[in-house]
């Protein structure tokens, strides 16, 4: 979608920090960190949330979430743990709409989220 950020992130139009990518998706880090690693995984075609990944392209899921587990391994959070959080719609406080995954760590997480 041309008037959509992370389309073009992944078109190389927009410049991002990528840490790694396969087939399905790309990780680059968030402009707005709020922990040490701060990756968004997404998937290369646009969809909205993980809901319509899940229902249009579900193969893609795996590569998003294949992709998320390599970033923490390479971040070296593998091991002392993270979260992956998909913020979706309103209540969620999703702000882009091209499906997203954070991959959150080097730190401790709060729980419950706010
Ligand atoms: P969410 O609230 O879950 O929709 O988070 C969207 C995230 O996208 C937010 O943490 C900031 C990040 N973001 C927004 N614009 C850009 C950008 O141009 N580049 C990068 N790297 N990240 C961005």
């Amino acid at each position: 979608m041309a008037d959509c950020l992370f389309c073009r992130i992944v078109a190389g139009e927009i410049p991002a920090d990528i840490v790694a990518e396969n087939d399905g998706a790309v990780a680059f880090r968030d402009v707005n960190p709020v922990a040490p690693t701060h990756a968004l995984v997404i998937p290369r075609e646009h969809l909205e949330n993980v809901a319509e990944i899940a229902a249009k392209a579900s193969a893609t899921l795996g590569d998003v979430l294949g992709l998320a587990a390599e970033v923490a391994a390479k971040e070296g959070i593998a091991e002392t743990g993270y979260r992956l959080v998909a913020n979706t719609g309103r209540d969620g406080h999703q702000t882009v709409f091209h499906a997203h995954v954070h991959v959150l760590g080097g730190r401790s997480m709060g729980w419950p989220p706010g």
